[in-house]
């Protein structure tokens, strides 16, 4: 498709971008869902029954991140972002920060991050790298045992929703990169790129639950699959 050399691009990421960075993702088989019930650890009412558990998960995912690298498909999208000169903004719902390590800039995490906490004393976000577990004290106020993941759960509002549909309003290519379509609103952002007219692309390892919508599919390895697209906007430009 001709896609203008100012043409604006939306580009959603999931867990399948991670994947192989070793990052486990939710849906695959012996995934994070395979291994804790959503309703287990990934909830407000999980964290107040049981705030051990949760916390357990997301720093043992915190680690992961941490050990883990950005692969090919986090540095084309990096790429893109340094040399594409229309508009660009990657949308993760990923909570690694596995673009940002790449070198991403126009980027946000609408699910959140695991490199940030939230105090529930004093509500402010506040880098952290050692266990939630632990209680450490709150950075920002000093209170202890008020840290949670700053990370939306089932149920809670995800972050930078104006920002996302302003720029859904505006898109002339939509790329949804490494996620099933199965949580919303993320994945209801393709109906809304279709409304404003945009070109739809689905980078995926097999065909996701929206992939009906999509004018245009892509099925492997996002390792190979991403860097092979991004090479052919940027020679477009
Ligand atoms: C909200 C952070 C409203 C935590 C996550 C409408 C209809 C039905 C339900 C709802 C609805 N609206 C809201 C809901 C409820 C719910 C929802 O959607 N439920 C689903 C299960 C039906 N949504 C919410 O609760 C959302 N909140 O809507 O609030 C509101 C309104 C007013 C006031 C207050 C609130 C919040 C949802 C956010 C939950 N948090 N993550 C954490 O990370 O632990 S969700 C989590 O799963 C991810 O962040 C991601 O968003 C989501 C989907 O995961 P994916 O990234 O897609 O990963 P998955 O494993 O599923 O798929 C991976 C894909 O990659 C696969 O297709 C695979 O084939 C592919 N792949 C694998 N390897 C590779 C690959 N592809 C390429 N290369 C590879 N190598």
């Amino acid at each position: 498709m001709a896609l203008p050399q100012d043409g604006n691009i939306v580009i959603l990421t999931g867990a399948g971008i991670s994947a192989e960075s070793g990052l486990d993702t939710f849906r695959d088989a012996g995934g994070l869902w395979a291994q804790h019930r959503v309703e287990d650890v990934a909830t407000p009412e999980a964290f107040a029954r049981n705030a051990d558990l949760v916390l357990n998960f997301y720093d043992s995912r915190r680690e992961g991140a941490a050990a883990a690298r950005p692969n090919a498909a986090h540095a084309a999208l990096a790429r893109l972002d340094r040399e594409w000169r229309g508009g660009l903004l990657i949308v993760t719902q990923n909570v690694d920060d596995l673009h940002e390590r790449a070198g991403a800039e126009r980027l946000l995490h609408m699910h959140g991050s695991l490199a940030l906490a939230w105090c529930t004393a004093c509500d402010a976000r506040v880098p952290i790298a050692q266990d939630l577990i632990d209680r450490p004290a709150c950075p920002a106020c000093g209170a202890s045992g008020h840290l949670r993941p700053d990370v939306v759960w089932f149920g809670e509002m995800p972050y930078e929703m104006d920002r996302i549909y302003a720029a859904l309003g505006i898109v002339d290519l939509f790329v949804s990169i490494g996620t099933s379509g199965a949580v919303y609103p993320a994945a209801g952002f393709v109906q809304e790129a279709r409304t404003s007219g945009a070109h739809c692309l689905e980078i995926n390892l097999e065909p996701s639950q929206g992939t009906h919508v999509f004018h245009e599919a892509r099925h492997g390895q996002a390792g190979q699959v991403v860097p092979a697209w991004v090479d052919e906007v940027l020679d477009m430009a």
